[in-house]
């Protein structure tokens, strides 16, 4: 009898507790490739040298050996076991050689070797080695690898690889080879190879010992005009690196191609990064300011990654944040150097409570050195990275600039050439300040985001000041009982009349359960401001009146905990008119009033200030989520900001105007204040939003400005709607990374037709989902948007399922990742949630479902 309600498989579960060091080590390894999109030919020879007893286990993912060797002579003594190559090997050394044939053009899920435009690349993290060759694909392998390709020289001009080229020459058959020697040890996952028809942006950094390096952005012979910024930005990472962290690049040749098919941003190889190219190309027609941003701040990370991750890797997928965190740190340090240190801090936080906060909170919920994992390619989260991140910072915060550098140093010098954990980072710090960091540990242990509560009070008479601290932690899946965090929380105190500091700024280490702070000859009655700097990713709960918050929100002299007051004011207040129907505005319309018209501010965070929290922020502060009630909660905010400050906003859009592009951190704060002045505009009602906005569409010189109207005129009902979306289409449409845009705009859309828009738009003639950015472009965007995506009838949630079971047949990875928002039901109300189930239940009786996806789908319903 068939069971049509078959249970799906379980893929089997990795644990970090049963890491054993690998039995065979590989030294060298000569790899020979024979290069074409139908049929690649793939011999490797491995020099392997046993440390244990036992097989030697070659990883493989849906290869079968053409031949195998053992020290030159042809075996038929071996066998595969899950995929993978076994040989009793009779030595304690050998050369081991097996060849394979494989189909880059067949390959859709973009893992391995694959066709991508006509060229030819590869993504090897995590695992994606094994599905080019037989090979130990585990991070703490580590060998030194020589290159040969051969290709057909017209379709395939330009060969590169990691290391150095070596040498190169042609074929008699219209084909040519080349050679490339990487002389560091390093990963399989840090493998690459480019076989393409590129040009190259060069040019070369003399680095601080005086060594020269010759740099090359490899790209389409018709984006070389657009790679200037990327060039620059990897110019300015390496000097920022060598005097930040005194690391100085190793190699003569850097290389970075850009592809238009990618899982994710970008990858870290050893002297040959591969790029998104969303994350490489950049004008001003095309880009915008936010993409110029990105692409500096990828450039960067993954130059980075050239100490944290590749002279120094990770022993096992567990430590992935050791490399992920710290290199978000890194790359976070340097974005924030080349603006407003402030505005940077401002929009991590933001990215912070709109991905991560969610994960923490959910059935994904995971440590930052995860326990086990089923799928590692799910483990990319923004837990790994931005709360790695975060983790950092802190040990930065307590330690001190000066401790910190000394730990990175000493972490650098002991573990070069090494695969590396987080517990010797961790130690690494411990040594290098005599700082006892046992009770910091738990960070890398426990998951769920910390709540304090703050409680301060005052003795009018007396002037003492008593700060009172709470921590809890909540429970997330497979922890229900925590220990209590470490805490650094920045502190301060202002003066309720004078509007002056009456303490200095303290570093609060919080450790235990509660805490109480005195603080003497307070002589006003005092304002809290906690968490400045968000020192702690934690949610900080205190009884601070609306009154206080807007008082921070003017007078604080820390930036970022003067947006947070503003943030706090604003959510007090939507959470408090979702609640109750209606809402009193006047406190956040004279707090928005007073920081628009402070002229002493910057344009850049007075943008970010005057924000309002997004839907999801305001849902996660809730106990049932509502999406339909904070819409309207949210919509009526902004008519009340947008109508009480006409006059404001039309200065305000009025004086930010330049008659021409420059990017320049001036520049880009007037611009970010024109688009958030003409949502207040649009928002307010007035007649003649839709034709201010055409205005801008019409006349812009650059993207910032040009989709800034654009999303105006989407939300609008005006006639200019459809016009500009078919003018931005037809300017557009041979560029797949603005006609992204044009999807991403249409299905963030807060048009009650949304839906309807997001389902013709997936028959589209553009629509793929073949392509990752254009899947995440459509199907991602949608998904983020709260009211279009929790429609009431569970129409939005079928969408996202019929989506991804459709995405995961060509791309688990991609699709494995777009799933959380379905994931997320237990915060909604009985009906969404139930329809939310129920596609949930839907994908996982889908017959053939990749581990990716059985992971995630399995952990959201447990
Ligand atoms: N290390 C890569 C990410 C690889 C993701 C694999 N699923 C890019 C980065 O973080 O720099
Ligand atoms: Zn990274």
């Amino acid at each position: 009898m068939v069971d049509a309600m078959r249970s799906p498989s379980v893929p089997p579960v990795i644990r970090r507790a049963d890491y054993r060091a690998p039995s065979w080590a590989v030294t060298d390894v000569a790899l020979d490739f024979d290069l074409d999109p139908r049929r690649t030919v793939v011999c490797a020879t491995l020099s392997v040298t046993r440390s244990a007893d036992g097989p030697l286990r070659l990883d493989g993912d849906g290869l079968t050996p053409a031949s195998v060797a053992i020290d030159g002579r042809m075996t038929d003594d071996w066998r595969l076991e899950d995929g993978a190559l076994l040989i009793d090997l009779p030595g304690d050394a050998h050369d081991v050689s097996t060849e394979v044939v494989i189909e880059p053009q067949a390959n859709t899920q973009l893992m391995g070797l694959y066709a991508s435009g006509g060229n030819l690349c590869t993504q090897c993290e995590a695992e994606g080695f094994r599905r080019i060759t037989f090979f130990p694909d585990r991070p703490d392998v580590l060998a030194r690898y020589r290159v040969r390709m051969t290709a057909d020289k017209a379709r395939f001009p330009v060969l590169l690889s990691n290391g150095d080229p070596m040498a190169s020459g042609d074929l008699d058959d219209g084909r040519h080879w080349a050679e490339w020697h990487d002389p560091f040890p390093k990963p399989s996952y840090l493998f690459a190879l480019v076989a393409g028809d590129l040009v190259a942006n060069r040019s070369h950094f003399v680095t601080a010992s005086g060594r020269e390096v010759q740099l090359g952005i490899w790209v389409r012979p018709a984006d070389l005009a657009k790679t200037d910024h990327a060039m620059h930005a990897l110019k300015t990472a390496m000097a920022w690196d060598e005097r930040v962290y005194g690391r100085e690049y190793d190699l003569d040749v850097f290389n970075i191609v850009a592809v238009d098919d990618f899982n994710f941003g970008a990858m870290e190889n050893k002297g040959l990064n591969i790029f998104n190219s969303r994350y490489i190309l950049a004008d001003p027609d095309t880009a915008t300011d936010y993409d110029y941003d990105a692409v500096a701040a990828v450039v960067a990370h993954e130059y980075f990654h050239n100490w944290s991750g590749n002279r120094i890797t990770c022993r096992d997928w567990f430590q992935l944040s050791l490399k992920e965190g710290f290199t978000v740190f890194r790359d976070q340090g340097f974005s924030a150097d080349q603006g407003s240190p402030a505005v940077k801090r401002i929009e991590d936080v933001r990215s912070l409570r709109a991905s991560q906060f969610p994960e923490d909170a959910g059935p994904l919920a995971h440590s930052i050195r995860p326990d086990a994992y089923q799928e590692i390619s799910n483990f990319y989260t923004a837990t790994i990275y931005n709360k790695g991140a975060e983790v950092v910072r802190m040990l930065s915060t307590i330690l001190g600039p000066q401790a910190f550098r000394a730990g990175t140093d000493l972490y650098f010098d002991r573990f070069d050439g090494t695969a590396a954990t987080c517990e010797d980072f961790v130690a690494s710090m411990e040594d290098a300040s005599g700082i006892d960091l046992t009770a910091f540990r738990r960070w890398y242990a426990q998951a769920g985001t910390p709540r304090v509560s703050a409680t301060l009070s005052h003795e009018a008479g007396g002037g003492r000041a008593t700060l009172s601290l709470h921590q809890t932690m909540p429970p997330t899946p497979g922890q229900p009982d925590k220990e209590p965090m470490v805490l650094p929380l920045r502190i301060k105190l202002f003066g309720s009349e004078t509007g002056q500091p009456v303490s200095d700024e303290q570093l609060v280490l919080l450790s235990d359960d509660s805490a109480s702070i005195t603080f003497e000859a307070v002589t006003e009655r005092p304002v809290l401001s906690i968490n400045r700097g968000f020192s702690a990713p934690v949610i900080v709960e205190t009884d601070r009146s609306s009154a206080d918050l807007a008082f921070l929100s003017a007078h604080d002299d820390d930036p970022f905990a003067r947006y947070e007051a503003m943030q706090q004011l604003m959510l007090d207040t939507l959470v408090a008119s979702v609640a109750s129907g209606r809402g009193d505005h006047r406190a956040v319309v004279d707090a928005v009033a007073g920081t628009l018209r402070d002229d002493r501010l910057d344009r850049a965070f007075v943008a970010e200030a005057v924000l309002l929290p997004s839907d999801s922020f305001v849902g996660d502060q809730m106990a049932v989520v509502d999406p339909q009630a904070i819409f309207a909660a949210r919509e009526a905010l902004r008519a009340d900001i947008g109508h009480a400050l006409a006059g404001d906003w039309r200065r305000a859009y009025a004086d930010a105007y330049a008659d021409r592009f420059d990017y320049t951190p001036d520049a880009k704060g007037k611009r970010r204040i024109r688009t958030v002045a003409l949502g207040y505009i649009a928002a307010s009602g007035t007649v003649d939003a839709a034709a201010l906005a055409w205005a801008q569409f019409d006349a812009a010189d650059n993207m910032t400005d040009r989709q800034g109207a654009l999303m105006a005129l989407v939300n609008s009902d005006a006639d200019e709607r459809i016009a500009a979306l078919d003018i931005f289409y037809n300017r557009y449409h041979h560029n797949p990374l603005v006609l992204d845009k044009w999807f991403t705009t249409q299905a963030l859309s807060t048009r009650d037709d949304t839906f309807d828009m997001v389902v013709d738009l997936s028959g589209h003639r553009d629509f793929t989902l073949a392509n990752p950015n254009r899947a995440r472009a459509l199907v991602g965007a949608f998904s983020m948007n709260q009211r279009a995506f929790h429609r009431v009838d569970g129409a939005g949630y079928r969408f996202l399922a019929d989506q991804l079971i459709a995405l995961d047949r060509i791309n688990p990875q991609t699709a494995a990742k777009m799933l959380p928002p379905l994931g997320r039901w237990r915060r909604f109300d009985a009906a969404r949630a139930e329809r939310m189930r129920a596609e949930l239940e839907r994908i996982l009786s889908v017959p053939g479902l990749s581990k990716d996806m059985l992971e995630q789908v399995g952990k959201s319903l447990a």
